[in-house]
């Protein structure tokens, strides 16, 4: 039997609703033994929610999910892979913030996201706003050796946003990747969002991403003509430093009611893990090259018997396997 490399609570003889609450009950950081240093990724909850252009409430998503995650286990049977096996997990903790400055929040979250943990460790965040996202990528760009051009993205989300300005504020949940495009962070040309529909504010809403080259498959388009375009892009993407964001709000409210802007007409639960796991099988070395990840978005109290926060605790779960079998080969 192949050694762990997270040692996990044995949940035959120790019961998963008792003990402190860490993601996936993976250690604390700081209990990481020895033998399973430097961590391969180290979860972080980032709990600024300021960011928000309709309604609030993300600041307890992270906790909602690490509540939700004491029900994750660690065996993915369609990839057949032990994620513990693979890598050292480890629970970080939750990140500092400047609650009433989105500008500096995202300075403040970035600079702890770079330097925690282990230089060669990749972080998982759990949101919080999609703001948050910009101090993730700038940490993530900066732990993969700040690659010039920035870098690819794969961005699961109802909404691209890419709206320059809201409320006259450039830092918001409807702007991150804006600004990382134009601080080089990020390249629009390697970016794919999948799951965006409307109805938007105006019909320009979406010119950014066409006129910048990001490859945008709406809901529609995906129901309509499957992954062709999402195997397209995998095929150019290779092996080039990628970051991972999920908002929660591509799923359908159906399944995901806890979000602040909630989108009718999305993926199922199903449908969304499912494109998860097809990364992988599309993806030409097996997994993208994953420097980075989020899942963000998630509200609990619209979040009726926690399952938007089981969700993302699963989707979590399936975006380190996509990093596990990138490893794996
Ligand atoms: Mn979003």
């Amino acid at each position: 039997m192949t050694q762990p490399k997270t040692t996990l609570p044995n949940a035959r003889t120790t019961p998963r609703f008792a003990g402190l609450c860490t993601f996936g009950r993976y250690p604390r950081l700081e209990d990481v033994i020895p033998e399973h240093r430097p961590v391969d990724w180290a979860i972080v909850g980032s709990v600024y929610d300021c960011g928000v252009t309709y309604r609030p409430g993300t600041r307890f998503g992270a906790r909602a999910i690490r509540d939700e995650s004491q029900y994750l286990k660690p065996y993915h049977i369609e990839h057949d892979l032990m994620l513990t096996e693979v890598f050292s997990l480890a629970d970080a903790g939750d990140a500092p913030l400047d609650l009433f400055n989105a500008e500096n929040n995202a300075k403040v979250l970035a600079e702890h996201l770079a330097s925690v943990a282990d230089p060669q460790s990749k972080v998982m965040m759990l949101g919080g706003d999609h703001s948050n996202t910009l101090g993730a990528l700038r940490a993530a760009h900066e732990r993969a050796g700040k690659p010039s051009g920035g870098l690819a993205m794969i961005h699961f989300d109802s909404h691209v946003d890419t709206v320059d300005i809201t409320m006259g504020e450039k830092y918001s949940h409807a702007s991150p990747f804006i600004r990382a495009v134009e601080e080089g962070v990020l390249d629009p040309k390697r970016m794919l969002s999948v799951g965006v529909k409307g109805p938007l504010n105006t019909r320009d809403d979406l010119n950014y991403a066409k006129d910048h080259g990001v490859e945008l498959v709406t809901y529609e388009n995906w129901r309509r003509e499957g992954t062709k375009r999402i195997d397209a892009f995998l095929n150019r993407l290779g092996d080039d430093p990628c970051y991972f964001t999920f908002d929660i709000d591509c799923v359908d409210p159906v399944f995901a009611p806890g979000t602040g802007t909630p989108s009718v007409g999305g993926f199922t639960s199903a449908e969304a893990l499912e494109l998860v796991r097809h990364i992988a099988r599309a993806h030409p070395a097996g997994g993208p090259n994953l420097v980075g990840a989020d899942v963000v978005e998630v509200l609990p109290d619209r979040d009726v018997a926690g399952n938007t926060a089981l969700l993302a605790a699963h989707v979590a779960f399936e975006i380190l396997c996509l990093s596990a079998l990138a490893q794996r080969g």
